[in-house]
């Protein structure tokens, strides 16, 4: 087995690992605690960055959540998880893909790291609720979409709706779900029904537990 992903429950590596099921490949996830630079110092050796996820793949080896998701479904395509350069809606899907990290996921680890992670002398309010409110704008983007058609592009469900869905999963774990607009929260529940994702979500349950890695999803680690 050549792929290997490096994963902490629920954070952002669940996006390769939500493509590789749906993908139907082989690999082998390597469960590590959150957070790997403090509580898995050994995993510098393989990431000095000390972030997940990490994709192994022969000697390709990547550190970017949606950047793997464009790698897995182009590298092990022919499939329609990926939009084509032919395809009219190729633009869309590389900015979809890359918005859900770089607007999308990145205001909600201010909420996340000022609101909860920092011990409470270190917390910042302001700060916390300023990117809430940017990430509920930024979602607007979404809905404007959404209020038209089932996914984000290319009339089907691509590996930019896997890099988008992950954003509303950690959403859900800091609560900001009820604050969805309505087309928003019912497209991440078709998202959710979906097989691959019970299947990503019950395979690093599993191994977690062979693993002997905590089962907390990262985000509601303290
Ligand atoms: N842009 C990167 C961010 C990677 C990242 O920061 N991952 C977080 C988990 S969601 C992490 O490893 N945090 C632990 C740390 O920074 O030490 C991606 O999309 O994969």
């Amino acid at each position: 087995m050549s792929i290997v992903l490096y994963h902490c429950v629920s954070a952002r590596s669940f996006r390769p690992l939500w493509a590789l099921e749906e993908l139907g490949l082989d690999y082998e996830l390597k469960m590590l605690p959150f957070p790997p630079r403090a509580k898995a110092r050994e995993y510098l050796q393989s990431n000095l960055l000390g972030t997940i996820p990490l994709l192994c793949d022969g000697d390709v080896r990547m550190t970017e959540s949606a950047a793997i998701c464009q790698y897995l479904v182009t590298r092990y395509g022919p499939t329609p998880l990926a939009v084509s350069v032919e395809e009219p809606d190729f633009g869309a899907y590389l900015n979809w893909l890359h918005f859900g990290e770089a607007t999308l996921t990145f205001p909600q680890t201010i909420v996340l790291r000022y609101g909860r992670l920092e011990p409470p002398e270190r917390r910042l309010p302001q700060a916390e609720e300023d990117y809430r409110r940017w990430f509920l704008t930024r979602l607007r983007g979404v809905e404007a979409v959404l209020s038209t058609q089932s996914y984000l592009c290319a009339g089907r469900f691509t590996a930019a709706d896997i890099s988008v869905g992950y954003a509303l999963m950690l959403a859900e774990y800091l609560g900001l779900q009820e604050q969805f607009p309505h087309c928003v929260r019912a497209y991440w529940e078709r998202l959710r029904q979906r097989e691959a994702f019970a299947r990503a979500l019950d395979a690093q349950h599993r191994a977690a537990l062979e693993q002997g890695v905590s089962t907390v999803p990262a985000p509601l680690t303290t």
